[in-house]
């Protein structure tokens, strides 16, 4: 019992977080670019520019990977580095540096998981309208296609996106990401369909460049859990976590029933319906697409109990909870549950694309970085993932969020994710002690948790 003999362990990042040399070997602007030029953007008036560098440090990287053990780096590929333009013309020198990069993942035996879009949306494609175009998402389908026939054979694990909750979400809905604009619910609505369709699209395109390639997707949602066990609190719970509230946006079941089920959601289309663009004949079908696992960024979640009534409510938390540095709660359950509640939905194979924390982390003076928060948190969590496993979801993998501390979107430098500490001034990196714990349970694949 336990994870299974083949579970896939090993930590994530995304390329405007940690790439750096933004302005290098042809790479366009991206609307975070953009962004981060705003005074009052970001929390610390940073941006990803330099970042950590990954885009030289890359060897040093997986050479850190090689270390902590891991049997997978899950990376995004920046769509300006590729296409700078976001349409047209090719850039070699970006695809080339991906091709360095799996050739140093294959060297150290770590095996590559793709993400093709992580936010770092062209910048030339906002300004014809981005996800509002019509023709966003053949844009899309057409990068990945770029991507597939040139990478696709070494790449055998590939997210279409990740977060769409917070792409169009946070960006266009809440103003707090990129491009940060404010739409009203006609357009945000035009923009999730026109990213449904980018990613059946791309799926199609993927299948037939790419036949080998396995395809998932990674989104995101606040993992509600039952706050007692009773049956009533699991049933509000499963409401809850697929329920389309008020900001439908943060949704899972917006975002992942058109994909998995080929619908709307009901309670989208009861509330909002007046508001959606309307619906190609062949759209759902596009949009959805066989794929062949569900990725899913869990970082917590809340309690929910039966309102008496059919309903669900949120208990306040106890008073004194647990958070991080972030100020998120720490809710292990989100991880036994959300998977739970995920397969009875969906039934797909399930990997945990991130899952981490940011803690408060500085160099000790004895020139060691220690971080037993992150610890005792991965280990809550973990131990909550193995029981899912045990009672029969079908879980394949974990990736920590992250590798490397790196660039936290609008809070800039000041929260550190990473299980390797990065002195964003030399560059230098140093293990924190939750890496070495995190490598000794995955030579044990979770036992010692
Ligand atoms: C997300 C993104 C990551 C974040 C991480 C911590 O989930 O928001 O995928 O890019 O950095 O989640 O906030």
């Amino acid at each position: 019992m336990g994870f299974r003999d083949d579970f896939v362990w090993g930590g994530a990042s995304a390329s405007y977080q940690v790439e750096g040399a933004a302005a290098e070997d042809g790479r366009g602007p991206s609307v975070w670019d953009m962004f981060c030029r705003e005074p009052g953007r970001i929390l610390d008036g940073s941006s990803g520019d330099t970042a950590c560098d990954h885009y030289h440090l890359y060897q040093k990287d997986v050479n850190l990977m090689k270390e902590i053990d891991y049997k997978a780096y899950r990376f995004s590929i920046a769509w300006p580095r590729i296409i700078p333009g976001g349409d047209g013309k090719l850039n070699e020198k970006g695809l080339d540096f991906y091709d360095r990069l799996l050739d140093s993942l294959a060297a150290a035996d770590i095996t590559p998981y793709a993400t093709l879009f992580h936010w770092d949306y062209p910048y030339a494609l906002f300004r014809r309208g981005g996800w509002l175009n019509p023709d966003s998402p053949k844009w899309f389908a057409d990068y990945v296609s770029v991507v597939a026939k040139r990478l696709g054979d070494r790449l055998p694990y590939i997210f279409t996106y990740n977060e769409p909750q917070c792409f169009i979400g946070l960006s266009y809905d809440n103003t707090e990401h990129a491009p940060g604009i404010h739409f009203p619910i006609w357009d945000t609505l035009h923009m999730l369909h026109h990213a449904l369709l980018g990613h059946g699209l791309a799926v199609q395109a993927l299948r037939s460049i790419a036949p080998k390639t396995q395809i998932g997707y990674a989104p995101t949602g606040s993992a509600h859990y039952p706050a007692t066990d009773s049956a009533a609190d699991r049933e509000a719970a499963r409401k809850a976590y697929f329920a389309v509230e008020e900001r439908p946006f943060w949704s899972v079941s917006v975002w992942s029933d058109p994909i998995f089920l080929g619908r709307y959601p009901e309670e989208l289309l009861k509330k909002y319906g007046q508001y959606m663009p309307p619906i190609g004949q062949d759209d759902m079908k596009i949009i959805s697409e066989k794929l062949d696992f569900l990725g899913q960024n869990i970082y917590n979640g809340s309690p929910v109990r039966s309102d008496g009534k059919g309903g669900y409510e949120y208990p306040k938390r106890k008073t004194g909870y647990a958070f991080t540095a972030a100020k998120w709660p720490v809710t292990p359950e989100a991880l036994y549950w959300g998977p739970k509640f995920l397969q009875e939905r969906y039934g797909m194979p399930l990997y945990i694309t991130e899952n981490g924390l940011s803690c408060q982390d500085t160099v000790s003076v004895d020139g060691k970085v220690h971080d037993p928060a992150r610890i005792d948190f991965l280990r809550r969590y973990l131990r909550e993932l193995r029981r899912a496993s045990e009672d029969g979801v079908d879980i394949r993998g974990y990736f920590h969020w992250c590798v490397t501390d790196n660039f936290e979107w609008a809070k800039g430098y000041t929260d550190r994710f990473g299980m390797v500490y990065c002195d964003f001034e030399t560059q230098e990196r140093i293990l924190k002690d939750s890496a070495y714990w995190y490598r000794d349970i995955i030579r044990s694949n979770g036992k010692d948790l």
